[in-house]
């Protein structure tokens, strides 16, 4: 089924200057972006953007981190796409995702893991309405 999902460099990757990287991997994989933009978040959005976290100890830690600097959102769009990114960006936890996928060669952190990319279809909805309108 063709969805569309948003995958995001975050503020550590976009310094670290892997956006190039990060897109080409998602057109080598055959997905396609349909839409792309630098921002930088205010507190506002970063709020909403990880509402369902707010309870979270690490909340406030998250919401000053993506603020922090420039982000890279992008809607891509394939068949499964949702599922496909998770698989592509890896586990959570970058210090224990495996080579091979974004995070697993490009950070090293629970936090600081380069990128973002929606869990659901209705998840996506939401951040793509939010972050493009
Ligand atoms: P995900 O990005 O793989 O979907 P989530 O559990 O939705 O992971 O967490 C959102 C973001 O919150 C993570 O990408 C990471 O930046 C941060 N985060 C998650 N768990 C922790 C933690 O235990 N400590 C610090 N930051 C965390
Ligand atoms: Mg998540």
């Amino acid at each position: 089924m063709i969805e569309r999902t948003l995958l995001m460099i975050k503020p550590d990757g976009v310094r670290r200057g892997i956006t190039g990287e990060v897109i080409s991997r998602v057109e080598q994989k055959g997905l396609k972006i349909v839409n792309i933009k630098k921002i930088r978040f205010d507190e506002a959005l970063a709020r909403k953007f990880y509402a369902v976290h707010r309870d979270r100890p690490f909340f406030n830690d998250l919401v000053a981190f993506v603020i922090s600097g420039d982000v890279v959102p992008m809607i891509v769009e394939g068949d499964s796409a949702v599922a496909v990114v998770r698989r592509l960006i890896g586990p959570t936890n970058a210090s224990e995702a495996p080579p091979g996928t974004i995070r697993g060669d490009f950070a090293n952190s629970v936090q600081e893991n380069a990128v973002h990319a929606s869990d659901s279809a209705g998840n996506a909805d939401y951040e793509i309405s939010l972050i493009f309108g």
